[in-house]
């Protein structure tokens, strides 16, 4: 890996970062009333992936699934507008945080339903195989998914099908309040591979390096015709479930050990320490976001919601509720 990714890692790592931090803030201010699920320190995971993924490549995400839109590209105005329920959003206002779809960048859903994306990524990675346009489909699902019906359902015919797809646990070892080796009879998620024939690793999420290079495996995998890789890539979430949640549940000095090794600081640290960006550079970086940022919550609070005309259009149900 090049210092020039390890920058490109860093910039989409501090923008997930930096745009985390401003819902945070609008959302307490009340400008934004929205359930957030915040995907603190779970930054690396799919910017070291997407640097390696092309623009038509698809992925499918969950509620907690922003750092994984924007890495894949999201425009931030619509991302902002959307949550903030604007008409100007990604689905005109009507679909929120557990609903980001954007095909232009190849977030093609983002479900509230625990491990239901893992098949309709199977779905889009067979569309390519059948098609032949060689654009692989990357699921990201919590570890919570690893127990549900669909995930193994998906793995398997993945499999059976060599589908051109990569299925990525982001475990952060809490699936809503439950601990993980409370609810989960293996040791690691990567050990469910075998029961599928599956290529399965088990990789430190939080290290941009290690995270990359699995990638890399798994994308070529994928491009070559050689079928599904699962990737368990380990991480922590630094506030809960839920915006408010009290982590209660949580062990001792667990969340604070965590987010003493952030692993965004850790990255910008490294970037500087071999030289791969001065700190002028990364601050300017960091500005340039920081100035895109104002603009995308500029424009999604001057934004106006769906009007009455518009609310029941493209809902599915309407027919019936008419
Ligand atoms: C099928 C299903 N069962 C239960 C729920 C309720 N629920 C919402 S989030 C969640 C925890 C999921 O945890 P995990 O998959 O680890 O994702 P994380 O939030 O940690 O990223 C649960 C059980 C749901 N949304 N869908």
């Amino acid at each position: 890996m090049s210092g020039a990714d390890y920058v490109d890692i860093y910039r989409k790592a501090s923008l997930i970062r930096q745009t985390d931090r401003r819902f945070m803030d609008v959302i307490a201010s009340g400008r934004i009333a929205t359930p957030y699920y915040s995907p603190a320190g779970q930054e690396l995971i799919p910017s070291a992936i997407s640097v390696l993924l092309d623009q038509k490549d698809y992925i499918v995400t969950i509620y907690r699934g922003m750092h994984d839109q924007i890495a894949k590209g999201v425009p931030l105005k619509l991302l902002w507008a959307e949550i903030a329920g604007k008409v100007t959003g990604t689905c005109k206002g009507k679909g929120g945080a557990m609903h980001i779809t954007h095909p232009a960048s190849g977030v093609m859903v983002t479900t509230g339903i625990v491990g239901s994306g893992l098949p309709i990524a199977n779905g889009l990675a067979l569309a390519s195989q059948i098609d032949r346009d060689g654009r692989v489909t990357v699921a990201y699902f919590g570890d919570g998914a690893n127990n549900i019906g669909a995930f193994h359902e998906a793995l398997n015919m993945a499999s059976l099908w060599k589908l051109p797809v990569i299925f990525v646990c982001q475990n952060n070892r809490y699936g809503e309040h439950s601990a993980f080796s409370l609810t989960t009879a293996v040791e690691r998620v990567s050990d469910r591979g075998a029961a599928y024939s599956m290529p399965a690793e088990t990789v430190d999420g939080n290290d941009a390096e290690a995270m990359w290079r699995a990638a890399k495996v798994a994308i070529d995998r994928a491009r070559s015709g050689g079928g599904p890789t699962l990737i368990e890539a380990m991480t922590f979430r630094f506030y809960g479930h839920v915006l408010g949640d009290d982590s209660h549940y949580m062990e001792e000095g667990e969340l604070a050990r965590a987010m003493e090794a952030d692993p965004v600081a850790r990255l910008r640290a490294i970037l500087i320490e071999r030289g791969y960006a001065s700190a002028g550079q990364v601050e300017a970086i960091e500005a340039a976001i920081k100035a895109e940022l104002d603009e995308a919550v500029e424009f999604a609070l001057s934004s106006e919601y769906p009007s009455l005309d518009e609310i029941n259009t493209d809902i599915y149900g309407m027919e019936t509720a008419a």
